[in-house]
């Protein structure tokens, strides 16, 4: 039986890693001392942004990363997922930041979880070419390098499939681009820069290797044929044009002849075994056959050629994103995958899962968190090899084409100061780790 809030949380397994992640553009701020991405060209162009800020200072990271560790020390976390700026790393003295910052969390005792790309890419690149996945395992060789000694664990890339979807071919993120399918070979190449990053990582030594892919599962609006074969194709896109490839070393159906250059070589690099597999999980999706009325996907109204709409989740709470409180979506995920992958499937860890929510006494916080929680171990105690969970956020940050709106912290973060407070969820979550010791 499902344990409810109240009860005490139920116990996950020894060993389990305890986290909370950030990416380097939503926090670092210092801009100056690194080269240009992508998203500072997209967030110059006026209206791109909601509030018409940039993430120049941000959390102002670089600089106060010392009072990060330190809250997340007190936290109790056994491990912090941060991603790593390709273009600091491409500027003269930018692996010194991560070097003294993988230093911090070594001497509090914190496990760092770098991921190699979280969507900030050099300007001067492009994933619709396909030389940017070996540039990518090029600058990934000389991080673990630098690295390595200290950090074991890595993750390749963040939500290739959001980054495809909302910077390729919806254009709401960077670059902008409104391909539409025609941004497949972005998706394409960002997967071939993940096997080509995980053979040269291998090949510095690593051993503990993941990605950190976003996934949920897809309801069709009705029983209706037409409605199921939309979620059906909806979910061929999000989840398993992204899972297969790096899973089974193959594209579903259909979709390999979308995409450019030798497929079937390049799928023996993707498909590289890894050492677990990293879930963001945030939301089931609705979806419906086309003209269900105004489809919306992350604020856009979606064109009306696409194969499928987008349809509300009914009778549920939403955070202040609006985005549906679903809890058991996350079992139902984790058990629908474990049963279409089998023995194919590594151990799962959740790299992100969290929500955004106003103010600094975050009780709707701590109930989404909590209630998450439940849901994972639920598909635990079901089977599923689950070895980590990870809250987005450590503490508010710049959360894209939203700007500062939106607050997904544990930590409040006053953007004109740079204070940070506590939340009630810091300290709900710290009792959560400390009962399980
Ligand atoms: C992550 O992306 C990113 O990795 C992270 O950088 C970001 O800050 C964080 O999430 C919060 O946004 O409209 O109900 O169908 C998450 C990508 C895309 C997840 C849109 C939820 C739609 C929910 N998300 N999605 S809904």
């Amino acid at each position: 039986m499902a344990t409810d809030a109240g009860d005490p949380m139920p116990r996950f397994p020894d060993g389990f890693l305890w986290g909370v992640s950030t990416s380097a553009h939503q926090i670092e701020g210092a801009a100056e001392d690194r080269e240009r991405s992508v998203w500072d060209d997209f967030t110059d162009v006026p209206g791109r942004v909601k509030d018409g800020s940039t993430a120049a200072v941000a959390c102002d990271h670089v600089h106060r990363y010392r009072e990060d560790v330190a809250l997340l020390a007190g936290l109790g976390v056994n491990a912090y997922r941060f991603s790593v700026s390709w273009p600091r790393v491409n500027s003269p003295g930018g692996l010194d930041f991560y070097d003294r910052l993988v230093d911090e969390l070594c001497a509090a005792g914190v496990r760092p979880v770098p991921t190699l790309f979280h969507w900030d890419l050099p300007a001067s690149l492009d994933w619709l070419r396909r030389d940017t996945a070996a540039r990518f395992a090029a600058y990934v060789s000389v991080v673990a390098e630098r690295l390595g000694d200290r950090v074991g664990t890595w993750i390749t890339l963040n939500e290739p499939a959001e980054h495809t979807l909302l910077g390729h071919a919806l254009g709401t993120h960077a670059p902008g681009r409104k391909l539409l399918f025609d941004a497949l070979p972005a998706a394409h190449h960002q997967l071939l820069a993940h096997g080509l990053a995980v053979r040269a990582l291998r090949a510095a030594g690593a051993t503990d290797i993941g990605i950190a892919n976003s996934h949920g599962p897809t309801w069709p609006a009705s029983g209706a044929a037409a409605d199921v074969e939309a979620a059906g194709f909806y979910d061929l896109l999000l989840n398993r044009l992204f899972a297969e490839p790096v899973l089974l070393g193959r594209y579903p159906d259909g979709m390999g002849e979308l995409m450019p250059g030798d497929v079937e070589s390049d799928l023996a690099v993707i498909g590289e075994p890894l050492d677990w597999y990293g879930v963001n999980y945030y939301a089931p999706t609705r979806v419906g056959a086309p003209g269900g009325g105004e489809s919306e996907y992350g604020g856009v109204t979606l064109p009306d050629e696409l194969p499928f709409s987008l349809r509300e989740i009914e009778g549920r709470p939403v955070t202040d994103f609006g985005w549906p409180v679903v809890p058991e979506g996350l079992t139902e995920l984790l058990c629908g995958f474990r049963e279409r992958y089998g023995d194919r499937l590594p151990p799962i860890v959740v790299t992100e899962n969290g929500c955004s929510y106003e103010g600094v006494d975050d009780q709707d916080r701590i109930a989404y968190l909590d209630a998450h929680l439940r849901a994972l171990h639920a598909a635990s105690k079901a089977g599923v090899d689950v070895r980590g969970y990870f809250v987005w956020s450590l503490m508010d940050n710049f959360e894209w084409a939203e700007g500062y709106a939106r607050r997904f912290g544990l930590v409040h973060v006053d953007f004109t100061t740079q204070r940070r407070t506590p939340k009630a969820s810091y300290h709900w979550f710290r009792d959560v780790l400390r009962n399980q010791k």
